[in-house]
Protein backbone atom coordinates (compact mmCIF):
# COMPACT_ATOMS: atom_id res chain seq x y z
CA UNK A 1 0.00 0.00 0.00
CA UNK A 2 1.08 3.61 -0.70
CA UNK A 3 0.69 6.41 1.65
CA UNK A 4 -1.93 7.89 -0.04
CA UNK A 5 -4.07 5.28 0.29
CA UNK A 6 -4.80 5.80 3.91
CA UNK A 7 -5.45 9.92 3.37
CA UNK A 8 -9.14 10.86 2.95
CA UNK A 9 -10.02 13.60 0.74
CA UNK A 10 -12.17 16.54 1.70
CA UNK A 11 -14.38 18.24 -1.33
CA UNK A 12 -14.93 22.25 -1.65
CA UNK A 13 -17.50 23.48 -3.61
CA UNK A 14 -15.71 27.11 -3.21
CA UNK A 15 -18.84 29.28 -4.01
CA UNK A 16 -20.80 27.66 -0.99
CA UNK A 17 -18.09 27.29 1.30
CA UNK A 18 -17.20 30.56 3.05
CA UNK A 19 -16.96 34.16 1.72
CA UNK A 20 -13.86 35.71 3.38
CA UNK A 21 -15.07 38.86 1.32
CA UNK A 22 -18.54 39.27 2.69
CA UNK A 23 -19.96 38.14 -0.91
CA UNK A 24 -22.98 36.48 -2.16
CA UNK A 25 -20.25 33.64 -3.51
CA UNK A 26 -17.65 31.84 -1.37
CA UNK A 27 -13.90 33.02 -2.69
CA UNK A 28 -10.36 31.12 -1.69
CA UNK A 29 -9.30 33.42 1.21
CA UNK A 30 -12.42 31.88 2.63
CA UNK A 31 -10.91 28.17 1.84
CA UNK A 32 -7.90 29.29 3.60
CA UNK A 33 -9.74 30.72 6.80
CA UNK A 34 -11.06 27.93 7.22
CA UNK A 35 -8.05 25.39 7.18
CA UNK A 36 -7.10 25.23 11.08
CA UNK A 37 -10.84 23.41 10.92
CA UNK A 38 -9.87 21.09 7.85
CA UNK A 39 -6.94 20.53 9.79
CA UNK A 40 -8.77 19.54 13.14
CA UNK A 41 -10.90 17.24 10.76
CA UNK A 42 -8.02 15.39 9.69
CA UNK A 43 -8.32 15.27 5.80
CA UNK A 44 -5.81 14.84 3.76
CA UNK A 45 -6.22 16.24 0.49
CA UNK A 46 -8.66 18.96 -0.73
CA UNK A 47 -10.28 18.79 -4.03
CA UNK A 48 -11.71 22.22 -5.34
CA UNK A 49 -14.45 22.21 -7.38
CA UNK A 50 -13.36 24.81 -10.42
CA UNK A 51 -12.12 28.03 -9.55
CA UNK A 52 -10.86 29.27 -13.13
CA UNK A 53 -11.98 31.86 -15.25
CA UNK A 54 -15.15 30.93 -16.22
CA UNK A 55 -18.32 32.99 -17.45
CA UNK A 56 -20.10 30.50 -14.35
CA UNK A 57 -22.78 29.13 -16.53
CA UNK A 58 -22.23 25.68 -14.98
CA UNK A 59 -20.66 26.98 -12.11
CA UNK A 60 -17.15 26.59 -13.16
CA UNK A 61 -17.16 23.49 -15.27
CA UNK A 62 -17.06 25.90 -18.68
CA UNK A 63 -13.72 27.23 -18.24
CA UNK A 64 -12.66 30.20 -20.61
CA UNK A 65 -8.94 30.39 -19.20
CA UNK A 66 -6.85 27.66 -17.77
CA UNK A 67 -4.51 29.90 -16.56
CA UNK A 68 -6.44 32.39 -14.42
CA UNK A 69 -8.51 32.20 -11.11
CA UNK A 70 -12.15 33.50 -11.42
CA UNK A 71 -12.11 36.86 -10.15
CA UNK A 72 -15.15 36.09 -7.94
CA UNK A 73 -12.85 33.59 -6.67
CA UNK A 74 -9.95 35.95 -5.81
CA UNK A 75 -6.51 36.00 -7.02
CA UNK A 76 -3.31 34.12 -8.60
CA UNK A 77 -1.91 35.39 -5.11
CA UNK A 78 -4.77 33.95 -3.18
CA UNK A 79 -4.38 30.17 -4.86
CA UNK A 80 -0.83 30.33 -3.92
CA UNK A 81 -1.31 31.10 -0.44
CA UNK A 82 -4.24 28.70 -0.18
CA UNK A 83 -1.57 26.28 -1.49
CA UNK A 84 1.33 27.10 1.05
CA UNK A 85 -1.40 27.32 4.19
CA UNK A 86 -2.61 24.47 3.58
CA UNK A 87 0.71 22.34 3.02
CA UNK A 88 2.00 24.02 6.57
CA UNK A 89 -0.96 21.64 7.53
CA UNK A 90 0.23 18.93 5.74
CA UNK A 91 -2.79 19.40 3.69
CA UNK A 92 -2.48 18.87 -0.53
CA UNK A 93 -4.89 20.70 -2.76
CA UNK A 94 -6.39 19.43 -5.84
CA UNK A 95 -7.25 20.98 -8.89
CA UNK A 96 -10.13 20.12 -10.75
CA UNK A 97 -9.48 19.68 -14.33
CA UNK A 98 -12.48 20.07 -17.54
CA UNK A 99 -10.93 18.79 -20.63
CA UNK A 100 -13.86 17.31 -22.33
CA UNK A 101 -14.71 20.80 -22.88
CA UNK A 102 -14.18 24.36 -22.35
CA UNK A 103 -16.97 26.87 -22.42
CA UNK A 104 -17.40 28.99 -25.83
CA UNK A 105 -15.92 31.86 -24.54
CA UNK A 106 -12.59 30.39 -24.26
CA UNK A 107 -10.42 32.29 -27.10
CA UNK A 108 -10.10 28.69 -28.14
CA UNK A 109 -13.71 28.43 -29.01
CA UNK A 110 -13.57 32.32 -30.39
CA UNK A 111 -10.88 31.50 -32.77
CA UNK A 112 -12.43 27.88 -34.27
CA UNK A 113 -15.71 29.35 -34.26
CA UNK A 114 -15.05 32.56 -36.66
CA UNK A 115 -13.92 30.71 -40.48
CA UNK A 116 -13.81 26.95 -41.21
CA UNK A 117 -9.94 27.48 -41.98
CA UNK A 118 -9.01 28.66 -39.03
CA UNK A 119 -5.95 26.78 -36.75
CA UNK A 120 -8.16 26.50 -34.00
CA UNK A 121 -11.28 24.61 -36.03
CA UNK A 122 -10.00 21.97 -35.61
CA UNK A 123 -9.85 22.16 -31.66
CA UNK A 124 -13.71 20.76 -31.38
CA UNK A 125 -15.82 18.70 -33.18
CA UNK A 126 -17.78 19.94 -35.89
CA UNK A 127 -20.02 18.19 -38.21
CA UNK A 128 -22.41 19.53 -41.34
CA UNK A 129 -25.63 17.39 -40.14
CA UNK A 130 -25.78 16.59 -36.14
CA UNK A 131 -26.45 12.95 -35.42
CA UNK A 132 -29.05 12.23 -32.98
CA UNK A 133 -27.26 12.26 -29.71
CA UNK A 134 -28.50 14.09 -26.89
CA UNK A 135 -27.09 16.26 -24.41
CA UNK A 136 -26.82 15.33 -20.18
CA UNK A 137 -28.51 18.53 -19.79
CA UNK A 138 -31.24 17.45 -22.23
CA UNK A 139 -32.12 18.70 -25.79
CA UNK A 140 -29.91 17.30 -28.74
CA UNK A 141 -26.08 17.44 -28.32
CA UNK A 142 -25.52 19.84 -31.27
CA UNK A 143 -25.68 23.09 -31.56
CA UNK A 144 -25.54 25.14 -34.91
CA UNK A 145 -23.51 27.86 -35.51
CA UNK A 146 -24.62 30.47 -38.50
CA UNK A 147 -21.87 31.78 -38.90
CA UNK A 148 -19.54 29.25 -40.43
CA UNK A 149 -22.75 26.85 -41.30
CA UNK A 150 -21.63 24.02 -39.13
CA UNK A 151 -22.89 21.88 -35.92
CA UNK A 152 -20.54 21.41 -32.75
CA UNK A 153 -20.75 18.99 -30.59
CA UNK A 154 -21.79 19.87 -26.71
CA UNK A 155 -22.31 16.66 -24.50
CA UNK A 156 -23.33 19.03 -21.67
CA UNK A 157 -24.68 22.59 -21.42
CA UNK A 158 -24.24 24.15 -25.14
CA UNK A 159 -22.30 26.55 -23.77
CA UNK A 160 -19.72 23.56 -23.15
CA UNK A 161 -17.85 22.65 -26.64
CA UNK A 162 -16.45 19.57 -26.43
CA UNK A 163 -12.65 19.59 -27.24
CA UNK A 164 -11.30 17.28 -30.00
CA UNK A 165 -9.02 14.93 -28.51
CA UNK A 166 -8.05 13.41 -31.45
CA UNK A 167 -6.22 16.14 -31.91
CA UNK A 168 -2.29 16.26 -30.76
CA UNK A 169 -2.24 19.98 -30.50
CA UNK A 170 -5.14 19.98 -27.76
CA UNK A 171 -3.46 17.06 -25.81
CA UNK A 172 -0.25 19.21 -25.88
CA UNK A 173 -1.95 21.97 -24.67
CA UNK A 174 -4.27 20.25 -22.06
CA UNK A 175 -0.69 18.76 -20.43
CA UNK A 176 1.34 22.10 -20.86
CA UNK A 177 -1.73 23.40 -18.40
CA UNK A 178 -1.63 20.67 -16.37
CA UNK A 179 2.12 21.08 -15.95
CA UNK A 180 1.87 24.48 -15.37
CA UNK A 181 -0.37 23.46 -12.15
CA UNK A 182 1.64 21.04 -11.36
CA UNK A 183 4.83 23.07 -10.80
CA UNK A 184 2.51 25.32 -8.76
CA UNK A 185 2.60 22.66 -6.44
CA UNK A 186 -1.03 21.12 -6.67
CA UNK A 187 -0.97 17.35 -4.71
CA UNK A 188 -3.48 16.12 -7.66
CA UNK A 189 -6.18 16.15 -9.84
CA UNK A 190 -9.39 15.48 -10.14
CA UNK A 191 -10.11 14.82 -13.81
CA UNK A 192 -14.03 15.93 -14.63
CA UNK A 193 -15.38 13.16 -17.37
CA UNK A 194 -12.72 12.02 -18.48
CA UNK A 195 -13.99 8.93 -19.73
CA UNK A 196 -15.71 11.03 -22.18
CA UNK A 197 -12.71 12.62 -23.70
CA UNK A 198 -12.77 10.20 -26.87
CA UNK A 199 -15.60 9.94 -29.22
CA UNK A 200 -15.71 7.33 -32.34
CA UNK A 201 -14.43 8.91 -35.55
CA UNK A 202 -18.23 8.15 -37.17
CA UNK A 203 -20.62 9.82 -34.92
CA UNK A 204 -23.34 7.19 -35.39
CA UNK A 205 -26.81 7.66 -34.48
CA UNK A 206 -28.06 5.78 -31.39
CA UNK A 207 -31.40 4.19 -30.72
CA UNK A 208 -30.96 5.52 -27.14
CA UNK A 209 -28.95 9.04 -26.50
CA UNK A 210 -25.51 7.85 -27.74
CA UNK A 211 -23.65 7.72 -24.44
CA UNK A 212 -22.33 3.84 -25.53
CA UNK A 213 -20.65 5.59 -28.11
CA UNK A 214 -18.53 7.92 -26.12
CA UNK A 215 -18.41 6.54 -23.15
CA UNK A 216 -14.84 4.82 -22.00
CA UNK A 217 -14.66 5.72 -26.24
CA UNK A 218 -12.38 3.77 -28.71
CA UNK A 219 -8.81 5.63 -27.81
CA UNK A 220 -9.17 6.77 -23.96
CA UNK A 221 -6.77 4.90 -22.32
CA UNK A 222 -4.27 5.79 -25.01
CA UNK A 223 -4.56 9.49 -24.18
CA UNK A 224 -4.69 8.72 -20.30
CA UNK A 225 -1.38 7.02 -20.30
CA UNK A 226 0.03 9.67 -22.28
CA UNK A 227 -0.99 12.19 -19.63
CA UNK A 228 0.34 9.79 -17.25
CA UNK A 229 3.68 10.14 -18.89
CA UNK A 230 3.73 14.12 -20.31
CA UNK A 231 2.51 14.92 -16.59
CA UNK A 232 2.40 12.97 -13.41
CA UNK A 233 5.78 10.31 -14.12
CA UNK A 234 7.91 10.64 -11.45
CA UNK A 235 5.88 13.07 -9.39
CA UNK A 236 3.93 12.43 -6.22
CA UNK A 237 0.36 12.84 -7.41
CA UNK A 238 -3.04 11.64 -6.70
CA UNK A 239 -5.48 11.52 -9.81
CA UNK A 240 -9.10 10.92 -9.56
CA UNK A 241 -10.81 10.36 -12.92
CA UNK A 242 -14.60 11.23 -12.73
CA UNK A 243 -16.13 8.48 -14.89
CA UNK A 244 -19.43 8.76 -16.44
CA UNK A 245 -21.77 5.77 -16.95
CA UNK A 246 -18.87 3.72 -16.80
CA UNK A 247 -17.96 -0.55 -16.22
CA UNK A 248 -15.92 -2.12 -13.76
CA UNK A 249 -13.40 -3.32 -15.81
CA UNK A 250 -12.38 0.08 -17.50
CA UNK A 251 -11.99 1.27 -14.07
CA UNK A 252 -9.88 -1.20 -13.31
CA UNK A 253 -7.69 -0.48 -16.44
CA UNK A 254 -8.16 3.12 -15.71
CA UNK A 255 -6.72 2.56 -11.70
CA UNK A 256 -4.79 0.09 -11.56
CA UNK A 257 -0.85 0.48 -11.40
CA UNK A 258 0.13 -1.34 -13.74
CA UNK A 259 -1.80 0.42 -16.52
CA UNK A 260 0.31 3.93 -15.84
CA UNK A 261 -3.18 5.83 -15.91
CA UNK A 262 -5.36 7.10 -13.03
CA UNK A 263 -4.81 6.80 -9.13
CA UNK A 264 -8.75 5.90 -9.03
CA UNK A 265 -11.81 6.10 -10.69
CA UNK A 266 -15.80 7.63 -9.12
CA UNK A 267 -18.57 5.92 -11.05
CA UNK A 268 -22.13 6.77 -10.12
CA UNK A 269 -23.69 2.89 -10.33
CA UNK A 270 -24.75 3.21 -6.71
CA UNK A 271 -26.54 6.57 -7.06
CA UNK A 272 -28.58 5.35 -9.61
CA UNK A 273 -30.62 3.30 -7.65
CA UNK A 274 -33.00 6.04 -7.34
CA UNK A 275 -33.83 6.27 -11.16
CA UNK A 276 -36.19 4.11 -11.99
CA UNK A 277 -35.19 2.53 -15.87
CA UNK A 278 -32.50 4.60 -15.72
CA UNK A 279 -34.99 7.80 -15.67
CA UNK A 280 -33.46 10.48 -13.08
CA UNK A 281 -36.00 12.97 -13.69
CA UNK A 282 -38.37 10.63 -12.05
CA UNK A 283 -39.67 10.72 -8.39
CA UNK A 284 -38.95 7.28 -6.96
CA UNK A 285 -37.62 5.76 -3.79
CA UNK A 286 -34.62 3.93 -3.35
CA UNK A 287 -33.66 0.43 -4.20
CA UNK A 288 -31.56 -1.26 -1.12
CA UNK A 289 -30.72 -4.75 -2.46
CA UNK A 290 -29.40 -3.16 -5.62
CA UNK A 291 -27.43 -0.50 -4.05
CA UNK A 292 -25.58 -3.35 -1.82
CA UNK A 293 -24.99 -5.26 -4.39
CA UNK A 294 -23.71 -2.75 -6.84
CA UNK A 295 -21.25 -1.61 -4.25
CA UNK A 296 -20.27 -5.29 -3.20
CA UNK A 297 -19.72 -6.29 -6.80
CA UNK A 298 -17.55 -2.83 -7.26
CA UNK A 299 -15.37 -3.94 -3.99
CA UNK A 300 -14.66 -7.72 -5.10
CA UNK A 301 -14.29 -6.40 -8.71
CA UNK A 302 -11.77 -3.53 -7.96
CA UNK A 303 -9.69 -5.51 -5.65
CA UNK A 304 -9.53 -8.61 -7.81
CA UNK A 305 -8.53 -6.42 -10.46
CA UNK A 306 -6.10 -4.51 -8.36
CA UNK A 307 -8.18 -1.30 -9.35
CA UNK A 308 -8.61 1.62 -6.48
CA UNK A 309 -12.32 3.07 -5.81
CA UNK A 310 -12.94 6.85 -4.84
CA UNK A 311 -15.41 6.06 -2.05
CA UNK A 312 -18.33 8.70 -1.83
CA UNK A 313 -22.10 9.43 -1.03
CA UNK A 314 -22.19 13.35 -2.17
CA UNK A 315 -20.91 15.79 -4.33
CA UNK A 316 -22.00 18.74 -5.61
CA UNK A 317 -24.04 17.17 -8.68
CA UNK A 318 -25.89 15.56 -5.82
CA UNK A 319 -28.74 15.33 -3.22
CA UNK A 320 -27.80 15.37 0.22
CA UNK A 321 -27.19 11.52 1.47
CA UNK A 322 -29.03 11.54 5.25
CA UNK A 323 -31.94 13.09 2.94
CA UNK A 324 -31.94 10.16 0.08
CA UNK A 325 -30.71 7.07 1.62
CA UNK A 326 -31.50 7.86 5.55
CA UNK A 327 -33.77 9.56 7.09
CA UNK A 328 -33.58 13.68 7.66
CA UNK A 329 -36.08 13.93 10.48
CA UNK A 330 -35.87 11.81 13.70
CA UNK A 331 -33.08 9.74 12.98
CA UNK A 332 -31.01 12.43 10.94
CA UNK A 333 -28.01 12.21 13.44
CA UNK A 334 -27.99 7.96 13.76
CA UNK A 335 -28.70 7.54 10.09
CA UNK A 336 -25.66 10.59 8.89
CA UNK A 337 -23.73 8.48 11.02
CA UNK A 338 -24.46 5.16 10.05
CA UNK A 339 -24.01 6.13 6.08
CA UNK A 340 -20.46 7.36 6.43
CA UNK A 341 -19.70 3.84 8.74
CA UNK A 342 -21.19 2.25 6.05
CA UNK A 343 -18.75 3.68 3.05
CA UNK A 344 -15.72 3.95 5.26
CA UNK A 345 -14.48 0.82 5.78
CA UNK A 346 -14.71 0.42 2.68
CA UNK A 347 -11.69 -0.53 0.46
CA UNK A 348 -10.77 2.82 -1.90
CA UNK A 349 -10.38 6.68 -1.28
CA UNK A 350 -13.04 8.29 1.08
CA UNK A 351 -14.39 11.75 -0.03
CA UNK A 352 -16.27 14.10 2.53
CA UNK A 353 -18.09 16.79 0.88
CA UNK A 354 -18.52 20.09 2.65
CA UNK A 355 -21.62 20.03 4.89
CA UNK A 356 -21.53 16.09 4.87
CA UNK A 357 -19.53 15.50 8.06
CA UNK A 358 -22.54 17.53 9.91
CA UNK A 359 -25.25 15.27 8.56
CA UNK A 360 -26.50 18.27 6.10
CA UNK A 361 -29.90 17.76 4.71
CA UNK A 362 -31.71 18.99 1.38
CA UNK A 363 -33.36 22.35 1.65
CA UNK A 364 -36.53 21.25 0.37
CA UNK A 365 -36.91 24.51 -1.92
CA UNK A 366 -40.01 24.43 -3.45
CA UNK A 367 -39.94 26.96 -6.06
CA UNK A 368 -38.18 26.66 -9.25
CA UNK A 369 -37.00 30.17 -8.55
CA UNK A 370 -34.97 29.13 -5.38
CA UNK A 371 -32.87 26.87 -7.75
CA UNK A 372 -30.06 27.88 -9.66
CA UNK A 373 -28.61 25.07 -11.99
CA UNK A 374 -28.55 25.04 -15.31
CA UNK A 375 -29.36 21.23 -15.45
CA UNK A 376 -32.34 21.73 -13.40
CA UNK A 377 -33.68 24.87 -15.19
CA UNK A 378 -33.35 22.79 -18.77
CA UNK A 379 -35.12 19.95 -16.69
CA UNK A 380 -37.89 22.39 -15.78
CA UNK A 381 -38.09 24.04 -19.08
CA UNK A 382 -38.25 20.96 -21.19
CA UNK A 383 -40.70 19.33 -18.80
CA UNK A 384 -43.09 22.82 -18.76
CA UNK A 385 -43.11 22.94 -22.01
CA UNK A 386 -43.96 20.04 -22.93
CA UNK A 387 -46.88 20.54 -20.75
CA UNK A 388 -45.93 18.75 -17.63
CA UNK A 389 -47.83 20.23 -14.41
CA UNK A 390 -45.78 22.67 -12.21
CA UNK A 391 -46.29 19.96 -9.37
CA UNK A 392 -45.54 17.46 -11.68
CA UNK A 393 -42.25 18.97 -12.65
CA UNK A 394 -41.27 20.06 -8.99
CA UNK A 395 -41.43 16.57 -7.56
CA UNK A 396 -38.32 14.79 -8.95
CA UNK A 397 -36.80 18.74 -9.02
CA UNK A 398 -37.03 18.76 -5.36
CA UNK A 399 -35.57 15.03 -4.65
CA UNK A 400 -32.96 15.28 -7.30
CA UNK A 401 -31.86 18.31 -8.22
CA UNK A 402 -28.16 19.32 -8.40
CA UNK A 403 -29.09 22.60 -5.90
CA UNK A 404 -29.67 20.38 -3.32
CA UNK A 405 -26.07 19.67 -2.57
CA UNK A 406 -25.16 23.47 -3.19
CA UNK A 407 -26.50 25.49 -0.25
CA UNK A 408 -24.09 27.47 2.00
CA UNK A 409 -21.93 25.57 3.99
CA UNK A 410 -23.42 25.84 7.75
CA UNK A 411 -20.91 27.16 10.50
CA UNK A 412 -23.08 28.49 13.01
CA UNK A 413 -26.81 29.59 13.67
CA UNK A 414 -26.41 33.21 12.76
CA UNK A 415 -26.99 35.38 9.83
CA UNK A 416 -26.62 33.40 6.48
CA UNK A 417 -25.31 30.31 8.62
CA UNK A 418 -21.61 32.23 9.18
CA UNK A 419 -20.96 31.91 5.87
CA UNK A 420 -20.73 35.32 4.99
CA UNK A 421 -21.70 39.00 5.50
CA UNK A 422 -23.88 39.31 2.43
CA UNK A 423 -27.37 37.49 1.55
CA UNK A 424 -25.68 34.08 -0.65
CA UNK A 425 -26.07 33.35 -3.78
CA UNK A 426 -28.56 30.94 -2.67
CA UNK A 427 -30.94 30.06 0.07
CA UNK A 428 -29.48 29.04 3.23
CA UNK A 429 -31.62 26.27 4.75
CA UNK A 430 -33.69 26.39 8.51
CA UNK A 431 -31.70 23.80 9.58
CA UNK A 432 -28.34 25.68 9.90
CA UNK A 433 -29.91 26.65 12.94
CA UNK A 434 -29.37 23.79 14.47
CA UNK A 435 -26.89 21.71 12.00
CA UNK A 436 -23.52 23.82 12.42
CA UNK A 437 -19.58 23.42 12.83
CA UNK A 438 -20.08 25.83 16.17
CA UNK A 439 -22.80 23.70 17.53
CA UNK A 440 -21.28 20.11 16.67
CA UNK A 441 -17.41 21.04 17.17
CA UNK A 442 -18.87 21.29 20.67
CA UNK A 443 -20.29 18.15 21.29
CA UNK A 444 -18.66 14.84 20.98
CA UNK A 445 -21.50 12.58 20.12
CA UNK A 446 -22.24 15.06 17.20
CA UNK A 447 -21.84 13.64 13.46
CA UNK A 448 -19.13 15.97 13.15
CA UNK A 449 -17.00 14.28 16.17
CA UNK A 450 -18.12 10.88 14.27
CA UNK A 451 -16.49 11.82 10.77
CA UNK A 452 -13.29 12.80 12.33
CA UNK A 453 -13.44 9.66 14.43
CA UNK A 454 -13.78 7.72 11.00
CA UNK A 455 -10.93 9.58 9.37
CA UNK A 456 -8.56 8.91 12.15
CA UNK A 457 -9.59 4.80 12.06
CA UNK A 458 -8.21 4.99 8.32
CA UNK A 459 -4.43 5.46 9.44
CA UNK A 460 -4.93 3.41 12.93
CA UNK A 461 -6.95 0.12 11.19
CA UNK A 462 -4.63 -1.32 8.37
CA UNK A 463 -7.66 -3.88 7.37
CA UNK A 464 -9.59 -1.05 6.03
CA UNK A 465 -6.63 -0.74 3.37
CA UNK A 466 -6.06 -4.43 2.57
CA UNK A 467 -8.49 -6.12 4.03
CA UNK A 468 -10.41 -8.65 2.00
CA UNK A 469 -13.88 -7.86 1.32
CA UNK A 470 -16.57 -10.17 1.91
CA UNK A 471 -20.74 -9.63 2.10
CA UNK A 472 -22.76 -11.48 3.74
CA UNK A 473 -26.63 -11.86 4.05
CA UNK A 474 -26.72 -10.52 0.41
CA UNK A 475 -30.71 -10.64 0.44
CA UNK A 476 -31.56 -9.04 3.78
CA UNK A 477 -33.55 -6.41 2.90
CA UNK A 478 -32.95 -3.99 5.30
CA UNK A 479 -29.27 -4.28 6.47
CA UNK A 480 -25.82 -4.09 4.99
CA UNK A 481 -23.20 -6.51 6.66
CA UNK A 482 -19.96 -6.92 5.51
CA UNK A 483 -16.54 -8.45 6.61
CA UNK A 484 -12.81 -7.17 6.12
CA UNK A 485 -10.60 -9.87 6.35
CA UNK A 486 -6.82 -10.37 6.77
CA UNK A 487 -4.91 -13.18 8.55
CA UNK A 488 -6.70 -14.00 11.52
CA UNK A 489 -8.26 -10.95 12.10
CA UNK A 490 -11.13 -9.42 10.43
CA UNK A 491 -13.27 -6.17 10.78
CA UNK A 492 -17.37 -7.01 10.87
CA UNK A 493 -19.31 -4.00 9.91
CA UNK A 494 -22.95 -3.79 10.32
CA UNK A 495 -25.23 -1.11 8.88
CA UNK A 496 -29.01 -1.19 9.67
CA UNK A 497 -30.60 1.00 6.92
CA UNK A 498 -33.90 1.86 7.83
CA UNK A 499 -35.59 3.03 10.95
CA UNK A 500 -37.39 0.62 13.23
CA UNK A 501 -35.82 -2.32 15.19
CA UNK A 502 -34.71 -5.50 13.03
CA UNK A 503 -33.32 -8.86 13.60
CA UNK A 504 -30.44 -10.63 11.87
CA UNK A 505 -28.30 -13.64 11.93
CA UNK A 506 -25.23 -13.44 11.04
CA UNK A 507 -23.55 -16.58 9.19
CA UNK A 508 -21.66 -19.19 11.69
CA UNK A 509 -18.22 -19.10 12.18
CA UNK A 510 -18.78 -14.62 12.74
CA UNK A 511 -19.13 -14.14 16.05
CA UNK A 512 -18.15 -17.84 18.07
CA UNK A 513 -17.20 -18.01 21.84
CA UNK A 514 -13.51 -17.60 21.27
CA UNK A 515 -13.48 -14.92 19.04
CA UNK A 516 -11.80 -11.73 20.65
CA UNK A 517 -13.73 -8.69 20.58
CA UNK A 518 -12.44 -4.98 19.76
CA UNK A 519 -14.89 -2.38 19.83
CA UNK A 520 -14.04 0.14 16.75
CA UNK A 521 -16.83 2.52 16.27
CA UNK A 522 -20.68 2.69 16.48
CA UNK A 523 -23.72 5.07 16.32
CA UNK A 524 -25.11 3.98 19.78
CA UNK A 525 -23.23 2.82 22.92
CA UNK A 526 -20.25 0.75 22.78
CA UNK A 527 -20.47 -3.40 23.20
CA UNK A 528 -20.09 -6.68 22.94
CA UNK A 529 -21.86 -8.93 20.24
CA UNK A 530 -21.30 -12.23 22.02
CA UNK A 531 -24.62 -13.98 19.63
CA UNK A 532 -25.19 -14.66 15.55
CA UNK A 533 -28.65 -13.01 16.31
CA UNK A 534 -28.73 -9.54 16.60
CA UNK A 535 -31.10 -7.24 17.11
CA UNK A 536 -30.30 -3.73 15.57
CA UNK A 537 -32.19 -0.36 16.40
CA UNK A 538 -32.98 2.37 13.87
CA UNK A 539 -30.64 3.11 11.49
CA UNK A 540 -28.19 1.22 14.03
CA UNK A 541 -24.27 0.39 12.96
CA UNK A 542 -20.96 -0.74 14.29
CA UNK A 543 -17.42 -2.23 13.52
CA UNK A 544 -16.04 -4.53 15.28
CA UNK A 545 -12.57 -5.82 15.14
CA UNK A 546 -12.02 -9.64 15.57
CA UNK A 547 -9.49 -12.03 16.01
CA UNK A 548 -9.00 -16.22 16.46
O1 LIG B 1 -20.43 15.95 -13.97
C1 LIG B 1 -20.60 14.96 -14.90
C2 LIG B 1 -21.84 14.18 -14.87
O2 LIG B 1 -22.05 13.38 -15.73
C3 LIG B 1 -22.79 14.38 -13.77
O3 LIG B 1 -22.62 13.90 -12.55
C4 LIG B 1 -23.85 15.33 -14.11
O4 LIG B 1 -23.97 16.30 -13.14
C5 LIG B 1 -25.12 14.55 -14.23
O5 LIG B 1 -24.99 13.69 -15.31
C6 LIG B 1 -26.26 15.44 -14.47
O6 LIG B 1 -27.41 14.65 -14.46
C7 LIG B 1 -19.34 16.79 -14.10
C8 LIG B 1 -19.36 17.84 -13.02
O7 LIG B 1 -19.22 17.22 -11.77
C9 LIG B 1 -20.62 18.64 -13.16
O8 LIG B 1 -20.79 19.56 -12.11
C10 LIG B 1 -20.57 19.33 -14.49
O9 LIG B 1 -21.77 20.00 -14.73
C11 LIG B 1 -20.33 18.34 -15.64
O10 LIG B 1 -19.28 17.43 -15.36
C12 LIG B 1 -19.93 19.08 -16.89
O11 LIG B 1 -18.65 19.60 -16.76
Amino acid sequence: MQDWQRSVIYQIYPKSFYSHGGQATGDLLGVVDKLDYLHWLGVDYLWLTPFLRSPQRDNGYDISDYYAIDPSYGTMADCELLITEASKRGIKLMLDIVVNHTSIEHPWFQAARSSLDNPYRDFYIWRDQPNNWESKFGGSAWEYEAQTGQYYLHLFDHTQADLNWDNPQVRAEVFKMMRFWRDKGVGGFRLDVINLISKPADFPDDHTDGRRFYTDGPNVHRYLQEMHREVFEGFDLINVGEMSSTSLEHCVRYSCPASRELSMTFNFHHLKVDYPNLQKWVRADFDFLELKRILSDWQVGMQAGDGWNALFWCNHDQPRVVSRFGDDGEYREPSAKMLATALHFLQGTPFVYQGEELGMSNPGFEHIEQYRDVETLNIYRLKRNAGVSEAEAMAPIMQKSRDNGRTPMQWNAGPNAGFSRAEPWIGVPANAAFINVEQQQQDPTSVLHYYRQLIALRRSEALIQDGVYRLLLPEHPHVWAYLREGQGERLLVVSHFYGGDCEVELPEGILTDSTKQRWVIGNYEAGEHRYRRLRLRPYESFVLHLSD
